[in-house]
């Protein structure tokens, strides 16, 4: 696999505004997503898995009841936000979008 390189400020400016409901910095992109209830955030996370496969890539994620809190870093790229934490940030969107 080719090691993933880090974003550039203007990458991670244009990151930010593909992504408006991400928080974007050099190191973490973050989102938390709110649901129904607990068992609708619990659907969204299974339904993200073969994505997440699919892409090699995996998110910190934390869930709270009906919330569930994101937090996408490339730790292979020393823990810095590259191309593969927006795609997967953009498909956690698509996602949500079709889910809610
Ligand atoms: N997920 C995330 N978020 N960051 C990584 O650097 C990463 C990963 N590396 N999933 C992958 C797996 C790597 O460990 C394997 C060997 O491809």
């Amino acid at each position: 696999m080719n090691v993933p390189i880090a974003l550039t400020p203007a990458q991670l400016s244009a990151a930010q505004s593909a992504l408006p409901a991400w928080t974007t910095t050099a190191t973490t992109l973050t989102r938390t997503f709110r649901f129904a209830d607990f068992q609708s955030a619990m659907q969204f996370i299974t339904d993200a898995v073969p994505e997440i496969e699919r892409l090699n890539h995996h998110p910190d994620w934390r869930n709270v009841y009906n919330r569930v809190e994101v937090t996408l870093s490339t730790h292979d790229a020393g823990n810095r936000v590259t191309a593969l934490d927006v795609e997967l940030a953009k498909v956690l969107d698509w996602l949500f979008v079709t889910a809610t």
